[in-house]
């Protein structure tokens, strides 16, 4: 075979041989392909180095390379993200997706028509200084929900059933509830959320939209007629009526506190605060910021705590509240 081959092309093909992942084999290819001799001679070679290409692009895309993508990847479980997460539940149309469209940035279609959303979409919305996750999700119906949404449900934080005022009120909440229910997912008044339980129940409240196309006292009618003792945000994505006060219940149920940390004799950071459960402490701080030194943890001094001076000392067992501000030193 006179196919006349160059430096150039026996350097790649040497690189082939070499390779020792997918990527680098098909790197080689393409050089082969470029630097081999286009004539009749080489035909039967050029076709050889495409068909090993596409082979191989072929096992890449499927995740057969080992240094690829995982090849299964659950697209109903969300990574948690910001300071807690909360997955929206409801029917088509409820004004889910409008929700996010409202307070992130998140890719979420808005639509007239059902099942726009076909799996769940996470955004970041702020309350205040604080980041906290919502996720939107497809609906769910009487007769059917995605299976994978009781992965979605089981990660959160939180659950808000979304419930739109200017429809049936009452037959969107018998439908989230029932649904929420049947997979153990939503906490019973007085129940506490336990990380080790089972069922991994979690708190849930309604987010009552629409509030601008409602006919006036429907939110009481639904409070009334459905008889669940949860919270109930009336809200207008449209306006933006409520949506503050919404973003401040999800911070008060998710039960936490921000601390802004302070580095001895210098400005606190008052823009990106720490999160902790309510009730954490000093050395709950110290482990979150420096795991390694927080047993080396001295002293800390606290601002703006009620029942505390600016700048006292504080011991490792001292109770954290809401916008303290922390100096931690270590030995
Ligand atoms: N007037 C009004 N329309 C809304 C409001 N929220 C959602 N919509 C409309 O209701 C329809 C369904 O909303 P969407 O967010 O896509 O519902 P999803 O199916 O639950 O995600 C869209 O046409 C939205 O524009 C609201 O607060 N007020
Ligand atoms: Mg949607």
């Amino acid at each position: 075979m006179a196919a006349n081959l160059t430096p150039q092309y026996k350097k790649a093909e040497d690189r082939y041989k070499a390779a020792t992942t997918d990527e680098e084999r098909l790197d080689a290819l393409e050089e082969m392909l470029r630097e081999i001799p286009k004539h009749k001679a080489s035909e039967h070679m050029q076709a050889d180095i495409k068909r090993k290409m596409s082979k191989l692009k072929a096992a890449m895309e499927s995740g057969g390379s080992k240094k690829g993508a995982p090849s299964h990847v659950d697209i109903f479980h969300v990574p948690r993200g910001g300071a807690g997460q909360v997955v929206l539940i409801g029917m088509p149309n409820s004004g889910k997706s409008s929700i996010l469209a409202a307070l992130t940035k998140a890719p979420v279609v808005v639509a007239e028509y059902p099942y726009a959303t076909d799996k769940p979409i996470p955004g970041m919305a702020l309350y205040e200084d604080v980041p906290i996750q919502l996720v939107d999700t497809p609906p769910i119906t009487a007769d059917f929900a995605p299976s994978g949404l009781v992965n979605t449900c089981r990660g959160a934080d939180l659950l808000a059933v979304v419930i739109d005022l200017s429809g049936d009120v009452l037959e969107q909440m018998d439908v989230c509830t029932k649904y929420l229910d049947s997979h153990r997912l939503m906490l019973k008044p007085g129940e506490e959320h336990d990380p080790a339980a089972q069922h991994m129940a979690h708190k849930t409240f309604v987010v009552a939209t629409k509030s601008d196309l409602a006919p006036a006292g429907t939110l009481d009618t639904l409070k009334e007629l459905a008889d669940q003792p949860l919270d109930y945000i009336e809200i207008s994505s449209e306006t933006r009526q409520g949506l503050d006060t919404l973003m401040k219940t999800i911070y008060d149920l998710l039960h936490i506190v921000r601390i802004y940390a302070k580095r001895p004799g210098k400005e606190p950071d008052m823009r990106d605060p720490f999160t902790l459960k309510k009730g954490s402490t000093v050395h709950d701080l110290a482990v979150l910021i420096h795991r390694e030194l927080a047993d080396k943890l001295k002293s800390a001094r606290s601002w703006h705590a009620p029942g505390v001076h600016d700048g006292q000392n504080v011991p490792r067992e001292h109770i954290l509240s809401d916008k303290e501000i922390i100096e931690l030193h270590f030995a």
